[in-house]
């Protein structure tokens, strides 16, 4: 079994890459709900269902979230009220979470709705949630006010400074059934290339998972989502710089290094190599840039402990 610890795009780009190499039984994905928000009502689980939708093919390729084909009726509809529309629900997203809040609301946990909808989109992989109970990732701007994931991300437009981030409820919440065992159990561990900080982070923060992968860091590698100082997508170089870390794979590694033994980098930052060697992780060079499936089947094959 490999275990795969993800984020949203980036982490769904790399699982198809890992599907073209291992077979889909081999796979559980453990994915952050720190971006989880409540709409209107609705359990929204973006990251979750980032990577159902990018796996079964029907996720919409231009923005790497939602479903293709989409249409907003909804929002319209809902624009004539004057309520917030800035978080694009569309019309066919809209029956995943009503799908989600109703099963919840029948005493369902949120990794056997997970589960279900999985199988619904026809994937064999496992994919489960960090876990069952809330945790909210909260935002601390340099404004001196306190705002969610997605106001932050989505909102805002991350186009604003933060001074910290945390997770609310983790220290309380509960590994989902599966995730300390899986962590523990697979041959390896990939952390997929998602922001270090606001989707890894939060994996991190759940009682018991740093401790399982800092006991079997050896055969835990991560990928830098970082290539040459930038992030590929979204403001994880900024996250990083702005939380006193640095954006470069050295400040990748420095921040990963308690759990994973081995850092993989693009052939861009191969000058850098001896950063992340002086945080204690070996460093493994090779194209991380998933253009397209091959690369990202390459990437996989390399982060599994192939050569590279
Ligand atoms: N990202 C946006 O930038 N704008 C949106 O309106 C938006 C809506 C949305 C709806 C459902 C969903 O599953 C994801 C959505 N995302 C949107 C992406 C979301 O912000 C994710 O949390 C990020 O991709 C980070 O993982």
């Amino acid at each position: 079994v490999i275990a795969v610890v993800c984020g949203g795009v980036g982490a769904a780009r790399f699982l198809s890459g890992l599907l073209d190499v291992v077979e889909q039984s081999e796979v559980v994905a453990i994915v952050n709900t720190g971006d989880d928000l409540e709409l209107y009502g609705l359990s929204i689980s973006p990251d979750l269902d980032t990577i159902v939708y990018s796996l079964s093919g029907s996720s919409n390729a231009e923005t790497g979230w939602g479903l293709s084909g989409e249409t907003w009726a909804a929002m319209e509809a809902l624009d004539r009220f004057g309520a917030p529309t800035w978080f694009r629900l569309g019309d066919r997203d809209l029956a995943t979470h009503l799908y989600r809040t109703a099963r919840l609301g029948e005493g369902a946990t949120l990794s056997q709705v997970t589960a279900e909808i999985v199988s619904a989109f026809g994937l064999g992989l496992a994919v489960v949630p960090m876990s069952d109970d809330k945790v909210r990732t909260r935002v601390a701007l340099a404004s001196g006010e306190e705002v969610s994931f997605q106001e932050y991300f989505v909102k805002l437009a991350h186009a604003v400074r933060v001074t910290a981030v945390r997770f609310e409820g983790s220290a309380m919440a509960a590994p989902a059934p599966g995730v300390l065992e899986a962590l523990g159990a697979a041959e390896r561990v990939v952390i997929a290339p998602s922001n270090p900080v606001v989707s890894i982070g939060p994996v991190l923060s759940v009682p018991g998972v740093r401790d399982v992968l800092a006991a079997r860091r050896a055969t835990v590698s991560a990928v830098s989502p970082i290539v040459a100082g930038a992030a590929l997508k979204g403001p994880a170089d900024r996250l990083l710089e702005e939380l006193g870390a640095t954006a470069s794979v050295g400040g990748v590694a420095k921040w990963l290094t308690g759990v994973a033994a081995t850092l993989v980098v693009d052939r861009a930052d191969e000058g850098r190599v001896g950063e992340v060697e002086s945080e204690q992780m070996s460093c493994v060079v090779t194209d991380t840039v998933m253009r397209n499936r091959s690369v990202a089947a390459r990437l996989a094959e390399v982060a599994i402990g192939g050569t590279p």
